[in-house]
């Protein structure tokens, strides 16, 4: 359920200046790493998610944005109570709509990094450390878990299948090997989110991807697990829906990105920070604030073969001593497990 014709930046100015209105200092100085999280009617089990979630990763300092946009039940509400910083949008627009503005805020607030999980309990918070290590390492840009290097609990074979169909057409269009299109745990550096387009309300995983590795930005998958939705129901609709809405943004994000290819010359335009379409970038400049990272590894970043090769198979991601994931089914609890990496 979106409302796609609002006025998407009158809604994000409004809503970015009621969040900075409300928690001042604390959301204009953010500490190293951002976890954002995208919410819609998790009441029930938001909070449970927010106190599981680690209070430094990669021994940095987290803060919790939670977006929520037109949620009828109180999960911004929750959101605060459990010690997140929550950006109340009052229009519902999607998830997509609510990580642009939830990456908008970090970005605002300094931090160096973004980390970004689901409301809804699927993922491990132990499974950030992993996530992030390559970013912080300065080896990748942009890392995502992925369930095929790592595990998931759902048995439904349309939801297995439509998974790798995905990352086949994902990895044929772009020509980089990638096993997961739609892991919502993921880190990348701030800076990324503001680089690339991002345009689709709602469906926004597949778009991110796309753009990101268009952008020539080293991605990195890691071995990470995903459970099944524990509350409530997914919001984006049942197998059918959701597959054709995903097929429809995997197929125009790649058009588009290869459209800002300058036709017939070879060469290609250049994105707002002067990258190419397709070149394997050298790192971001460092924002203020940032820890220094490694010099990349040139293999990296050399823009030949796959650019999500480093953890693919080896458990780990480029050598970074990126600890090996267990590829054993885990159990429910372990994604909400507030022993681990305890938030408070
Ligand atoms: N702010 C906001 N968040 C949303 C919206 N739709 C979904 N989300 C959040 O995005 C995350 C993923 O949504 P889900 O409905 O779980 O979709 P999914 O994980 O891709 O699919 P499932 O495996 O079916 O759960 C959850 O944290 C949702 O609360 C939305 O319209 N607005
Ligand atoms: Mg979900």
């Amino acid at each position: 359920m979106t409302s796609p014709q609002v006025d998407s930046t009158a809604v994000d100015a409004a809503a970015a200046s009621g969040y900075f209105a409300e928690y001042g200092d604390a959301a204009r100085a953010l500490p190293p790493v951002a976890i954002v999280v995208a919410a819609f009617n998790e009441a029930d089990v938001i909070g449970q998610v927010i106190e599981a979630l680690p209070a430094t990763v990669c021994g940095l300092k987290t803060a919790v944005i939670v977006v929520s946009d037109g949620s009828m039940d109180k999960t911004a509400g929750v959101a605060r109570t459990y010690g997140a910083m929550a950006c109340d949008v009052p229009v519902n627009r999607g998830q997509g709509a609510a990580l642009r503005l939830g990456y908008q805020l970090a970005r605002e607030g300094g931090a160096s990094y973004i980390v970004t999980t689901d409301a809804d309990g699927q993922y491990n918070p132990a499974e950030m450390e992993r996530v992030l290590a390559p970013v912080v390492a300065g080896e990748a840009d942009f890392v995502t878990g992925s369930r095929k290097l790592g595990s998931q609990e759902t048995k439904d074979p349309v939801r297995r299948l439509g998974t790798w169909v995905f990352a086949v057409t994902i990895s044929t269009l772009t020509r980089q090997h990638i096993t997961d299109s739609s892991f919502g745990l993921r880190a990348m550096r701030a800076g990324v989110t503001g680089a690339v387009r991002l345009e689709q309300p709602q469906y926004q995983s597949s778009e991110l991807l796309i753009a990101v590795l268009a952008h020539g930005f080293r991605v990195a998958e890691v071995p990470a697990t995903i459970h099944k939705r524990k509350v409530g129901e997914s919001k984006k609709g049942h197998n059918a829906v959701y597959g054709l809405k995903f097929a429809g943004v995997v197929v125009g994000t790649w058009w588009r990105e290869r459209q800002r290819r300058v036709p017939g010359s070879g060469s290609a335009e250049e994105s707002a920070d002067g990258r190419r379409p397709g070149e394997r970038s050298a790192a971001l400049p460092a924002q203020a604030g940032e820890p220094p990272t490694r010099a990349p590894d040139p293999l990296a970043a050399s823009g030949s073969g796959p650019a999500a090769a480093p953890a693919a198979g080896t458990g780990s991601a480029g050598g970074t001593g990126v600890p090996e994931a267990s590829t054993a089914e885990t159990t429910e609890s372990a994604s909400l497990d507030p022993r681990s990496a305890k938030r408070k």
